[in-house]
């Protein structure tokens, strides 16, 4: 296997000067940089003259050794996961085909809310306007200019002594009139292995950009921190000075400090979600934290969902339901971003602009998602879940997949882990995998359908463990906006949030949005206008709980029978009741033929005026403390009308 930094250093020279030559002012200390520099990988001729800018401009600010323009090919991967292995980042699972390990730095696991921004000269472009005294908690705004000089005090020179890769990618299928381009440049082979995963990335999206030259421009470097040391080699970053940060203005974003997740993989939260969000206000669709599901009923009629549930709470569960419910089949689209518009007809429309999963793995086996285990032994890139002496991955879920009188477990720190014995778990909660959509078993036909698949019912979820009923459904699209905007879970391990306090999640959107949430509520009360064929919208919960502390519903393929309540109410199907909160299952209307378990249904919908009457005054206080003068008037007025109904329950 050849060394990749070493792969064309006879070319050297001659690509320096391509580069020089395509300077718009040339520059003596811009060209000094680039005399240093090998191209090791593809041809900067293939870099459209705007992209070349910006690779220029970021080669003199980082200052690397090498220069990588990734083209895709699995010649390419393979020598990136050679060269991962080389430094340790990553361990091959000889027990699966091409699947792979990687352990972080233990500082660098999940999101990080905190030091996430959005920078817009104006601040109420990107934030509610609070009350003096109170924190905002729907995102963080930072100046352009203190922008600028986080980035300066961070990136100058932090690519010394490494290759920065140039990732061209699609989010959504290449040519599809809902896709968007990126251009990732990294110093990190683990996120060049990873954006090869979750988009489509190389070859075919630069000959894209030769037609259109627009691309979301993104940055990131896992950083060198300011001292110096290295706290472990095969897992660099910079947990001290991590920062993500988002210019809408100029479709930009920069990452630097973290290799991990979210935070690198500038795709996924950070472009399809942030930016994503302010280019659909622009355009007029929406960029949300969903699932896509098709499911087709027994007598073969089928319809597409989304489903908007925080990190952690069961998006990729629900996307690739096992259906107990006989007759039942379930495809899935995406399991955790959509992009959907009104087409001209008033159809809503969704694309998932990802292109693989990355999903969290503990609670995942073959009895909670076996359509999940099915898709995750091939061509995957675990990161932080505990390994087998066999040569295979465990995570907690697992235990009946593995004989333990076998095999011995190694934890996600790399430490001896026993069964019963050691008191932490074996892999981190936040732990992941990473595998191409298309080996999902239950794939939908039409999920890389450059129109998009055709939306019927948007559900809002999150875990609540007391109060809120198994679904209810909003009584029009304003009232589910109203539903979307109040939403609230528990917080999970996805992000640095602490203990299991319930926290305000409106649309599980509250760590994504890339503007001001009030102006979001009104862009999606807006769409009212746009159709007469809106989608339903519904809101459930999988994670209610009895006075022993247990789930009261058996969730996961259990689901499929609060899925066929949802497809009889899209066909209007007498089905439902009235209650104060919304639309409920009238007695018996749930399909419980073959649930082998003995269901307290009372106590699954059982609405307690106390608890209501609370919630009401949370939502209440949340909205005035954290929206204040940006809340729609037409979402105050349901809230009202909410508290009416709720005092005379
Ligand atoms: P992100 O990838 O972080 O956005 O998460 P996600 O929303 O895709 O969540 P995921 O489907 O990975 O589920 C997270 C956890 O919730 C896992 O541990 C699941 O086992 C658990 N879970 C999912 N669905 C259900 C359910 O119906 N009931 C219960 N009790 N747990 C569930
Ligand atoms: C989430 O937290 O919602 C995720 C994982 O999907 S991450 O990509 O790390 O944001
Ligand atoms: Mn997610």
């Amino acid at each position: 296997m050849p060394d990749i930094i070493d792969k064309k250093p006879a070319q050297y020279a001659g690509e320096v000067g391509r580069f020089a030559k395509n300077l718009a002012h040339p520059n003596v200390g811009l060209f000094n940089h680039l005399r240093g520099i090998s191209v090791v990988h593809g041809n900067v001729q293939d870099l459209s003259p705007k992209v070349r800018s910006y690779v220029e401009a970021n080669i003199e600010l980082c200052q690397p050794d090498n220069i990588h323009i990734c083209d895709g090919s699995d010649n390419e991967n393979k020598q990136l996961l050679n060269l991962l292995q080389q430094q340790g980042t990553i361990v091959p699972l000889p027990k699966y085909k091409n699947c792979w390990l990687a352990r972080t730095n233990p500082a660098d696991t999940a999101r990080v809310e905190s030091k996430t921004f959005i920078c817009t000269e104006r601040r109420a472009d990107t934030i509610p306007t609070t009350k003096d005294g109170i924190k905002g908690t729907l995102g963080n705004w930072m100046s352009p200019r203190d922008m600028d000089a986080a980035v300066q005090d961070r990136f100058n020179g932090c690519m010394k002594g490494r290759t920065m890769y140039v990732i061209p990618y699609s989010m959504g299928p290449v040519g599809s009139p809902l896709s968007k381009i990126g251009i990732e440049l990294t110093d990190s082979a683990y996120v060049v292995s990873s954006m090869r995963v979750m988009t489509r990335m190389g070859k075919p999206v630069l000959d894209k950009l030769a037609q259109s030259d627009e691309f979301v421009k993104c940055l990131h470097s896992v950083g060198t921190p300011a001292n110096g040391t290295v706290e472990m080699a095969s897992w660099p970053c910079d947990p001290e000075r991590t920062i993500i940060l988002h210019k809408p203005q100029n479709n930009e974003i920069v990452s630097y400090g973290s290799g991990y997740g979210g935070n690198s993989l500038l795709g996924k939260k950070c472009f399809a979600l942030r930016i994503g969000s302010t280019i659909a206000k622009r355009e007029g669709w929406l960029a949300e934290h969903m699932l896509i599901l098709g499911i087709t009923n027994p007598k073969g009629e089928k319809r597409y969902i989304a489903a908007a549930f925080p990190s952690a709470c069961g998006k990729t569960n629900l996307a690739m339901l096992n259906p107990t419910l006989p007759g039942y089949q379930i495809e899935c689209v995406g399991d955790d971003i959509a992009w959907m518009r009104f087409d001209d007809k008033g159809q809503l429309r969704a694309i998932n602009p990802e292109n693989g999963f990355f999903g969290v793995a503990p609670g995942t086996s073959y009895s909670s998602n076996p359509n999940a285990m099915k898709t995750i032994f091939e061509n995957t890139i675990f990161t932080n879940v505990a390994s087998t002496s066999d040569g295979g991955v465990f995570w907690e879920g697992m235990e009946d997949e593995v004989d333990f009188s076998q095999i011995k477990i190694t934890d996600w720190l790399g430490k001896p882990w026993v069964k019963g014995e050691s008191k932490t778990p074996a892999a981190h909660p936040n732990s992941r995998f990473c595998s191409p959509a298309e080996q999902c078993p239950i794939i939908d036909p039409a999920w890389e359908a450059p129109e998009g698949v055709p939306i019927s019912a948007i559900l809002f979820g999150g875990r609540r463990p007391a109060g809120v009923p198994l679904i209810y459904e909003a009584r029009d699209w304003q009232h589910g906006v109203f539903v979307g905007s109040t939403m609230r879970s528990e917080a999970t391990a996805a992000a640095e949030h602490k203990g299991k306090v319930i926290m305000h999640d409106p649309f599980a959107m509250r760590p994504f949005f890339g503007y001001n949430f009030g102006h979001y509520l009104d862009h999606w009360l807006s769409m009212k206008n746009r159709s007469t064929n809106l989608p339903k919208i519904f809101h459930v919960n999988w994670f209610r709980k009895d006075v022993d502390g247990k789930f009261i519903w058996p969730g996961f393929g259990e689901n499929s029978r609060v899925l066929d309540w949802v497809l009889r109410r899209i066909e209007n199907e007498d089905c439902a009741t009235e209650t104060a909160i919304g639309l409920i299952p009238k007695d018996d209307a749930l399909n419980m033929q073959g649930l082998k378990e003995e269901i307290n249904m009372k106590e699954l919908f059982h609405l307690p005026k106390d608890f209501w009457m609370e919630e009401c005054f949370a939502i209440e206080k949340y909205f005035k403390e954290q929206i204040g003068m940006d809340l729609p008037q037409a979402i105050d007025e349901e809230l009202k009308g909410l508290k009416k109904r709720v005092n005379n329950m």
